[in-house]
């Protein structure tokens, strides 16, 4: 039976992959880690253990791992890119100071690591369409400069150490859950909000910007694929990209007004954001995720869309 550490439980992502690892492993399996000021509640705090854990605090993440004998840690810890860009050496601090602790301690204790990498860890010099798994990674970004050297730290620590490194590439994830915060794909998961409320949506990205993007349930089961793949069939360990779906803002719109059709969207595009987009690509190429550990997406732009208006309504009205 794995024990596992959640780093970051309470963010973006850990907030959903927490309780789906609870229902896959048991509740007493999976710790919630979190910072000061970002405490779990609810389900998240009464479905198992939960600690204090800084991954820049190495010392934590140690006793963590020998109080509940952690063989598994999601590394969810980081900054996404509009933020990054912003406060840079943080988010080289959380981003990679905090890896090493990780990886030293998973070095040590021979533990199994997911450390997630981004479409951000490509550059404008990366082909943009069907991106594929081996190219140029040159990111202008410093969230991006991160997630290359998250893939290279993760790889260089399995080859020298032999610790079970293992990473995807995430798309922009879309959520009815915990909103993003500080990405440059949150407009796709804004724009099911605005058209929930009722309100007219103004889009910072311009017109025709393709991005990857993926559905959130689709997101943990790719994570936790992966980390259950045998490693004998796995040719890459980190850094795979994955994708399920690639659309500009006037696609999501297009396809929003099929359900709602008095929706309204204007842009005023963020100049910021808008050259982090173009400098990402448009689609990637999964074909290597397919083939070593069997990834095949559930969700694509309809059934998302679907998906998201219905439960976001149902909690907008509780
Ligand atoms: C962001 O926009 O920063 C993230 C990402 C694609 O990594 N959602």
């Amino acid at each position: 039976m794995k024990n596992i550490l959640v780093i970051g439980s309470t963010g973006q992502i850990g907030s959903e992959l927490t309780p789906e690892l609870r229902r896959l492993y048991g509740g007493e399996h999976v710790v919630a880690g979190y910072i000061r000021g970002a405490e779990p509640h609810g389900e998240l705090l009464e479905g198992g253990p939960s600690a204090e854990c800084d991954v820049t605090n190495g010392q934590q993440i140690a006793e963590i791992v020998q109080k509940y004998h952690i063989d598994t840690i999601y590394n969810m810890a980081a900054l996404l890119s509009v933020v990054a860009e912003n406060k840079p050496e943080l988010a080289w601090k959380i981003g990679i100071d905090g890896l090493w602790n990780v990886l030293e301690i998973a070095r040590e204790h021979q533990l199994q690591v997911f450390t997630p990498s981004s479409i951000g860890s490509f550059g404008e010099s990366t082909p943009h369409w069907m991106t594929p798994q081996d190219t140029i990674q040159r990111p202008t970004t410093i969230y991006g400069v991160s997630k290359v050297t998250t893939e290279l730290l993760s790889d260089w620590f399995h080859v020298r150490y032999g610790v079970d490194t293992r990473s995807v590439r995430f798309p922009g994830l879309i959520s009815y859950v915990t909103p993003p915060g500080g990405g440059t794909t949150d407009y796709a998961v804004d724009i099911y909000y605005s058209a929930v409320r009722g309100e007219k949506f103004v889009c910072p990205i311009p017109e025709g910007t393709l991005m990857d993007m993926m559905y959130m349930p689709d997101a943990l089961h790719a994570a936790i694929s992966l980390m259950e793949a045998d490693p004998a069939k796995l040719i890459h360990h980190n850094g795979f990209n994955i994708a399920a779906m690639s659309f500009a803002p006037e696609t999501v719109y297009a396809e929003i007004r099929k359900h709602c059709p008095d929706f309204q969207m204007t842009y005023e595009v963020d100049p910021l954001k808008a050259a982090i987009a173009h400098s990402w690509p448009d689609r990637l190429d999964d074909s290597c995720a397919r083939a070593e550990w069997g990834w095949t997406p559930r969700y694509d732009l309809a059934s998302m869309t679907v998906d998201m208006l219905e439960k976001l309504s149902s909690r907008m009205k509780k």
